[in-house]
């Protein structure tokens, strides 16, 4: 049988030259002569990867982008968590996780930035006290979740191909914190490039395009292209539970959310997605909307102003549902997406990008903003599912997210927050604690291990509390 011949490299760079030309990307090749053989076949690669098409129009479409009309966008009406039959949908969702039928899954690709550090977010230092990191965090959850109810619940985790090998390494020194390395899958998510006011590809180097991680949206492909997403389906997991990695509050495999997920009317089982109400109308969270019968997410740089600030009756924000990004997928949702070739919007950001000029070569650092990223966002989702489940929980249970280095959303600001959910969870166990008379602060720093207690009401079955934690304490349980 003949072999077909693998093009030389002179051919593959013809067949790459036209292609870039109909888009007017040439410039990629523009230090061809100076690369070597092997620098020249790693740019042709990535040549080929790049979605020319839809770059382009990406970048033509949101330059004539038309505002949302806030007229005929309303509030989303969020099922409130403490207000449903919570025994019922918890034994929904128990029935489903103790069936094996759930996996829990992480988004823990994207670059620390705003934190200052290069090392995989996951890897960072969260709690209040032991300073654990962020993985070891969810792997007590999970690790106790599967004790709870004898279910497997392998945990997938998205990462890039920035962070990957660190992440596999973090994970490996930490012996996978004991669930197994089995049951713990590192999936790698595709890059996009990034490209100049233009609309030109960057280049990093003179054979490297300047490429980003596709954004947390790129867990569809990801999960699809790894060959996670029928080996799902094939185990008989229906349900996937999706989480961002800077949230320590959040609880990974919540059976009140998954009851929810299956069991409520007003879910189709397809996605589901926890909100809190905002604190302030500049609070940066993305807001859950309406538009006819279809709810969509529109991210806080995108909502027009009259929208952000409008107020209801009651003086309350209206558009007020702020996404805590955690929700629950129906696989075959998310099947379904794939295979009608449900492409989620690509959404681009000024940010600063190391590039070189693409006439000289001369390497650039740039101190202002000059390059589009673009990302796919995950919650882009939602507008496809025939009813999408918005469940509204309380801030203070699940949401203590860790993003930027100081101020707000800020390891201190989520230290504080977990040390006040241990101490909300001990006092509904009859513990007294050490509060400000004016504030009603917590005293006392706490840090409660998923170990120990997933909820409150675990907390209650654990033989050794104390009787009061005073002011200055620092306690671990
Ligand atoms: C996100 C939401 C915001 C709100 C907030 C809650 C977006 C665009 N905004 O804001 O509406 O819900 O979270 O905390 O989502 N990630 C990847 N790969 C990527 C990019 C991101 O895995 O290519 C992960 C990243 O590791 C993190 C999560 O996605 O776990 C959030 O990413 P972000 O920091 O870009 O989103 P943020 O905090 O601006």
């Amino acid at each position: 049988m003949a072999t077909a011949q693998r093009p030389s490299l002179d051919e593959r760079r013809s067949a790459a030259a036209a292609r870039l030309r109909e888009f007017g990307q040439q410039h990629l090749l523009h230090f061809w002569d100076r690369l070597s053989d092997v620098a020249r076949s790693s740019l042709l690669d990535e040549i080929d990867a790049l979605p020319l098409e839809m770059l382009q129009r990406t970048f033509a479409d949101q330059s004539a982008a038309p505002k949302p009309d806030p007229h005929s966008i309303l509030p989303v009406d969020p099922v409130v968590m403490d207000r449903v039959d919570t025994e019922r949908y918890v034994r929904e969702g128990s029935a489903v996780i103790a069936a094996n039928r759930v996996a829990a899954f992480t988004v823990a690709g994207g670059q620390g930035t705003r934190l200052g550090s290069d090392a995989p977010k996951g890897t960072f230092p969260a709690t209040p006290i032991l300073r654990k990191s962020l993985f070891e965090v969810f792997a007590e959850s999970i690790g106790a979740a599967r004790a709870r109810w004898s279910a497997r619940i392998p945990w997938l985790i998205m990462t890039s191909p920035l962070n990957h090998d660190a992440t596999g390494r973090f994970f490996a020194a930490h012996d996978w914190f004991g669930l197994g390395q089995e049951s713990v899958h590192l999936i790698v998510q595709g890059t996009l490039p990034s490209l100049d006011r233009a609309g030109r590809v960057l280049l990093a180097t003179e054979s490297a395009i300047a490429l980003n991680p596709d954004g947390h949206g790129g867990a569809v492909r990801a999960l699809d292209q790894s060959g996670w997403l029928n080996r799902l389906a094939r185990e008989g997991i229906d349900t996937l539970s999706y989480f961002q990695v800077d949230n320590p509050l959040c609880k990974p495999v919540d059976a009140l959310f998954i009851g929810l997920h299956h069991a409520h009317p007003d879910s189709s089982g397809e996605v589901s997605s926890k909100v809190v109400a905002k604190t302030s109308a500049a609070e940066k969270v993305g807001v859950f909307c309406q538009r006819g019968n279809s709810r969509f997410v529109m991210e806080y740089s995108n909502m027009p102003r009259e929208m952000t600030e409008a107020r209801d009756a009651e003086g309350a924000l209206l558009h007020r549902a702020g996404s805590i990004a955690v929700h629950v997928f129906g696989v075959p949702f998310l099947q379904r997406l794939v295979r009608e070739g449900h492409g989620l919007p690509l959404h681009r950001a000024l940010k600063k990008v190391p590039c070189i000029d693409p006439e000289t070569g001369t390497h650039r650092v740039p101190t202002e903003p000059n390059a589009f990223k673009l990302e796919s966002f995950i919650f882009d989702t939602v507008p496809a599912a025939r009813r999408a489940l918005v469940a509204q929980t309380t801030r203070t249970e699940e949401f203590a997210p860790i993003k930027n280095a100081v101020g707000e959303d800020s390891p201190a600001t989520s230290s504080a927050l977990q040390s006040e959910r241990a101490a909300q969870w001990l006092e509904r166990c009859g513990v007294r604690i050490a509060r400000d008379a004016a504030t009603g602060r917590c005293l006392a720093e706490i840090e409660l291990s998923p170990r120990t207690a997933l909820d409150a009401a675990a907390l209650a079955t654990c033989a050794t509390l104390p009787a009061r934690i005073g002011a200055g304490e620092r306690l671990t349980i």
